[in-house]
């Protein structure tokens, strides 16, 4: 996880070792028409929506920062806007603008629809809001190594999700930017602004978009130097990230992770779609180029096995919706199909196959249930240690895939 590539940002750096337990990935981020269900079925109003609360906000400022006017503190969110021209690109403020109004059915401000992208990802969304569909579907932010080792595809020591050139054969393989950054992006790539899910090719295990299209949230707190730390451990198990977030760039703004960068993303500016390219956002902010996916682990993916019936979601109150944070969806039946890929071993993946051969698939997904946990064990980055862990669980199938830098 990580790189020591000299062409990377400080906070990727090092390289270390991590091992991550199997688990089942979204194949592609949560798409408008999916985040709508979710809205319908429960309720729910996204941070975008809500009144800011000053005392909220205050926290997240320097001490004694002025309290702005009451007509700044309306809903709203950030929303890129290209430059009339050329500007210093140490100034976010430049093409960032909180627009009023702007939420995920209005992502560029009240006069724009999400009418005709329902299959793009959404955005203008929280972590918040992301944790809150996740915990609807049946389902969990995925930590910031389940993501890179997803976005990694089984590649080793790539820089991209796909290889290490960026146009192999002179084909675009992921929706990025391409002219003058922030001034004019000309699409080359087929897409100015957010694409339809899976309009690119998918990476080695299956996985759409896991460079460029939309940032996605990570569960985890944000910290510059949490690879530094990872580094000093022989080799970090299921790392869930920091215990707290930290960037002295921005001390007073928690952060969480997010990973895979965006459409805005282009090599004189950031190039975050390369697989360790990692940035902190605070919870509380969406934006018009950040989005999610969920994950499910090993041991529950038989709630998403049990697709085959419409969702049946008991709606939230208005209170639930007001706190995000405590509200924890009333879900009488988790069965609600989505779009899943399945990360794990080739040895797992054989073996799943074969299971499938010899029972149909309707079995093999009872058998697959007491599979999972045990034997979909993933090793990452470096030799596995020898018999440590990776036998658990009685099935005596566990496997090794490595994957060093
Ligand atoms: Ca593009």
């Amino acid at each position: 996880m990580g790189t020591n590539d000299k062409e990377s940002f400080p906070n990727e750096r090092p390289a270390h070792l991590v091992q991550v337990q199997g688990f089942w990935m979204d194949v592609h981020d949560v798409t408008n028409a999916e985040f709508a269900m979710f809205v319908e079925a429960t309720g729910y109003v996204t941070t975008a929506e809500r009144k800011i609360d000053w005392e909220d906000l205050k926290k997240q400022l320097p001490p004694g920062t002025p309290q702005p006017d009451k007509s700044a503190l309306v809903p709203g969110s950030l929303v890129f806007t290209p430059t009339s021209g050329p500007v210093p690109l140490n100034d976010l403020s430049a093409w960032w603008r909180w627009v009023h109004g702007a939420n995920w059915r209005h992502p560029e401000g009240p006069e724009s629809s999400i009418e005709g992208r329902e299959n793009h990802p959404v955005v203008q969304v929280s972590w918040y809001d992301a944790v809150a569909y996740a915990q609807w579907a049946g389902k969990r932010l995925p930590t910031e190594a389940e993501w890179e080792f997803a976005a990694r595809g089984g590649l080793e020591s790539k820089r991209y999700v796909w290889g290490d050139d960026f146009k192999p054969g002179g084909k675009y393989m992921a929706n990025t930017w391409q002219g003058l950054f922030p001034v004019r992006d000309t699409g080359e790539d087929g897409f100015v602004g957010t694409s339809p899910v899976g309009s690119f090719p998918a990476n080695g295990y299956g996985l759409y978009d896991m460079a460029g299209n939309v940032w996605q949230w990570c569960s985890d707190w944000y910290r510059v130097d949490a690879h530094i730390e990872a580094a000093s451990q022989k080799v970090c198990r299921d790392p869930a990230g920091p215990a707290q977030s930290y960037d002295p760039g921005d001390p007073f703004s928690p952060k969480r992770v997010v990973k895979g960068g965006s459409f805005l993303c282009n090599p004189d500016y950031c190039e975050s779609y390369r697989p360790s390219a990692r940035r902190g956002t605070p919870p509380d902010t969406g934006s018009s180029h950040t989005g999610f996916r969920c994950v499910v682990s090993g041991d529950n993916a038989q709630v998403i096995r049990s697709a085959g019936s419409e969702p049946s979601f008991t709606k939230s109150t208005s209170s639930d919706a007001k706190n995000p944070q405590n509200k924890q969806p009333k879900t009488k039946d988790t069965k609600h199909e989505m779009a899943k890929t399945r990360i794990c071993s080739n040895h797992a993946r054989d073996e799943e196959e074969a299971i499938d051969a010899k029972y149909g698939n309707a079995a093999a997904a009872a058998v697959r249930g007491r599979l999972h946990g045990t034997v979909f064990q993933l090793c990452r980055y470096g030799p596995c240690p020898d018999g440590d862990g990776l036998q658990q669980g009685g099935h005596g199938a566990g496997t090794c895939h490595q994957a060093p830098l």
